[in-house]
């Protein structure tokens, strides 16, 4: 209807505004230069830590992870193309406080860990590694720092556009628009059934990030390690565990060392805390308590809030089933305890 096309021209039109591939001296000088060994650089561990890096060292890393994947031989991706996506994914990132290019590159790390250390790559074939793995990396392209009840809110146009899930369809959207810029497209080589498929797998993998559906499917999933099941043959199963994973590895900052995870929340808060102010501006609402900045010294509080009722029971079914992502419920559980030692700052 007339709506929805008014609604997706205003997009188009900003995106197109914001959307920038990367430039060819960028490119040229990535393709020609060294990349650090992923173990050199510990992208093996659960413990890694991005804030050391710089920008630079961040995208040689991510080429690194795919790379030591052999997705690069396998998939025949020329290293200028791999080069060119991974400048131009990180230039659609904005720079908000938290959904940024550095969540999306340490959530690509977190998969490459589970992948490779925690023992879950004998499940999967190259073709949905490399889609969990792009998948990561792409999933919050975009992101304004609000989330999916902000945009309905404001009526914004992706609000329009999507009737849920608002914001994830956007990443995928997003996603598919670097993949067909020129000279972007690390699919190119596939043939036409597997990048059929690679998409599909995109779409489930990005859309799934949803914490709206993420209690369903945590259900589900529980029901079928509850079961026995140790196979995910069948595509449904297949599709349940990416998804389990894909929002292990959205809130693994929960599952790192205490410094990181400090300084992570604090940028979470900052990031409600922005929305808040906007919500208070741009809608002279009052925020609920966890965007209010006048109560900030709730965090510790809401932790522990977000450790039991989202991530521990993720960790702990994943765990079950798959031993070697014990690092993770480890850690969570360690920060749950770090959170409650925290005293009541007012
Ligand atoms: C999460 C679901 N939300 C719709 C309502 C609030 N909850 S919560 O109570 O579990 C909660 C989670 C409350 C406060 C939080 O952070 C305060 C700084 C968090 C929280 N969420 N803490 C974190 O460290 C992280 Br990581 C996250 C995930 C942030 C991205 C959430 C994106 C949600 C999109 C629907
Ligand atoms: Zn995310």
């Amino acid at each position: 209807n007339a709506c929805r096309l008014m609604a997706k021209q205003t997009v188009a039109l900003e995106v197109l505004s914001y959307h920038a591939t990367a430039q060819q001296d960028e490119t040229d000088k990535l393709v020609s230069s060294e990349f650090p060994t992923g173990q050199e650089i510990g992208l093996y561990t659960f413990e890694f830590n991005d804030i050391p890096l710089d920008e630079l060292e961040t995208v040689k890393c991510t080429i690194t992870m795919f790379t030591e994947a052999n997705l690069l031989a396998e998939f025949k991706i020329p290293l200028e193309v791999m080069c060119r996506w991974t400048l131009s994914v990180k230039k659609n990132y904005r720079p908000v406080t938290y959904h940024n290019w550095r969540h999306a590159f340490n959530v690509t790390q977190t998969m490459f860990t589970i992948l490779y250390t925690g023992g879950l790559i004998k499940k999967f074939e190259g073709l949905e590694v490399l889609g969990l793995l792009v998948a990561c990396l792409c999933h919050d392209l975009d992101h304004r720092g609000t989330n999916n009840a902000f945009q309905v809110k404001v009526a914004s146009p992706l609000a329009m556009l999507y009737s849920t899930s608002v914001m994830e369809h956007h990443h995928f959207d997003h996603c598919i628009m670097i993949l067909n810029s020129e000279g972007n497209n690390i699919f190119q080589s596939l043939s036409p059934a597997q990048y059929r498929n690679v998409i599909k797998m995109l779409e489930h993998a990005i859309l799934s990030t949803d914490l709206a559906l993420y209690f369903k499917k945590r259900g589900d999933f529980q029901k079928l390690v509850q079961s026995g099941e140790t196979e995910y043959q069948d595509p449904y199963k297949k599709d349940l565990l990416k998804a389990m994973m894909m929002t292990a590895c959205d809130v693994a900052a929960i599952t790192k060392p205490w410094e990181i995870q400090e300084k992570v929340a604090q940028l979470v808060a900052n990031e409600f805390f922005e929305q808040g102010d906007k919500e208070r501006s741009e809608l002279g609402e009052t925020p609920m308590a966890m965007m209010d900045r006048e109560k900030k010294d709730e965090l510790p509080k809401m932790q522990v809030g977000f450790i039991d009722a989202i991530c521990l029971p993720i960790y702990k079914t994943l765990t079950e089933q798959f031993g070697g992502l014990k690092p993770m419920l480890d850690g969570c559980l360690r920060n749950k305890e770090k959170w409650q030692e925290q005293p009541t700052q007012s």
